[in-house]
């Protein structure tokens, strides 16, 4: 028996490359929450819990994701066998209703631990991956079209990648869709392009927009109007010969087996923090397979850590035909692992090695945590 003796979250900040402009926020850093768990064998686990630009994308925050875990989750499950993952994961369901984020990451790190005691990766405990490389899309978001283009470009010639996700929903329709034009007008048909509203369209916007988007060559159309507007989903997914994909309107199984039922997308991004745990995540592609929807490996913009535990998942799913945007660690300035996740010839690569395969590098982390100097002033204060 493992017991879960102790479990450490650490919030640490990272700034991104560029602005990164969404419909509700523009990202310059990333605020992630690490989460480390040691158990009685002297063995420990890593995991991370992430959102998107504070609040504005979701209900969890990373300050909301470090309480969830250290006030809540933690002491419902200490002293417990980190063997029984499923027992664990249970146990803290039933105390913790929501914060699917920070379920995530404590799950995460029991999955790591259990995979290192066995000497497996974690993919191993799905079943084993059916692919050790996967597609890799990259968001355009620097709110300007020719630096989008410029970047996509480089991205291109690098063989990084090759499919483009913009970001778009900020601007009045008819700015938005002239960007995306310019854009497919100057990739050409060398890369697939793709686009996220984040929620930010009512229903008339969406149907001038996905008129508009499918006339140019758009692929795919990521959740245009409000997660909870579902039926209206239906109803352009029905409409229009362009793939609807749904994002924050899929909350866990429970919310894809709603939209499932009616069809109510083409395609379900499926994400590991936003369904609650790798498991749960499993279920979402589980239930959107029965359906006959295409499956996503969505992001909530991880660093390593969570970018990792989604490649073990999102490798064991054999029929992930719109591939993955697993770019997180791309998107910051610096890197906390050791050896960081590999992006080559427009695919990301399964991280090997036992668990997640992945190892922090402590003095980037000291340099990152939020309360670095809070522990100099302590230790000042000691001295
Ligand atoms: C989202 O809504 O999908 C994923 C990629 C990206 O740039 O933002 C995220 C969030
Ligand atoms: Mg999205």
């Amino acid at each position: 028996m493992s017991k879960i003796e102790n479990i450490e979250t650490i919030i640490v900040d990272i700034p991104t490359i560029r602005g990164h402009v969404l419909s509700m926020t523009t990202m310059r850093q990333q605020s992630i929450v690490l989460v480390r768990i040691r158990f009685s064998d002297g063995s420990e686990g890593l995991g991370e819990g992430t959102s998107i630009g504070g609040m504005s994308y979701g209900p969890e925050s990373p300050e909301s994701i470090k309480l969830a875990i250290d006030s809540y989750l933690a002491p419902v499950i200490i002293g417990e066998d980190g063997d029984r993952v499923n027992s664990v994961t249970d146990r803290m369901r039933k105390s913790v209703r929501g914060n699917p984020i920070a379920h995530c990451a404590v799950e995460t790190a029991l999955w790591d631990g259990l995979a290192r005691r066995l000497g497996v990766p974690v993919a191993q405990l799905f079943g084993g991956a059916v692919n050790t490389r996967m597609p890799v899309a990259w968001t355009l978001a620097s709110g300007v079209s020719e630096t989008d283009i410029v970047e996509a470009r480089q991205m291109l010639a690098q063989r990084r990648h090759n499919i483009f996700k913009l970001k778009i929903g900020k601007r009045p329709v008819r700015d938005d869709i002239a960007h995306v034009a310019a854009i497919r007008a100057a990739l050409g048909d060398a890369a697939s392009i793709r686009v996220d509203v984040n929620q930010a369209w009512n229903v008339t916007d969406a149907r001038w927009g996905l008129a508009g988007l499918q006339e140019i060559g758009v692929d795919l159309v990521e959740q245009p109007i409000d997660s909870r507007q579902i039926r209206a989903l239906k109803v352009l997914t029905d409409q229009y010969e362009i793939a609807v994909m749904a994002d924050e309107a899929l909350q866990g199984p429970q919310s894809a087996m709603i939209a499932a039922a009616d069809r109510s997308a083409d395609v379900f991004a499926v994400k590991i923090a936003q369904s609650g745990g790798l498991k749960a995540a499993s279920e979402v592609c589980a239930i959107g397979r029965a359906a006959g929807i295409g499956l996503y490996a969505g992001t909530m913009l991880e660093g390593g850590i969570g970018t990792a535990a989604a490649l073990h998942l999102f490798s064991t799913i054999p029929t992930l035909g719109w591939g993955t945007e697993l770019f997180g660690p791309l998107l910051l300035t610096d890197e906390i692992l050791t050896r960081p996740v590999e992006y080559r010839d427009f695919s990301v690569v399964l991280p090997q090695g036992n668990g997640l395969g992945v190892e922090i590098d402590p003095g980037k982390l000291n340099h990152y945590r939020r309360d670095r100097h809070r522990k100099v002033h302590v230790v000042a204060l000691k001295s």
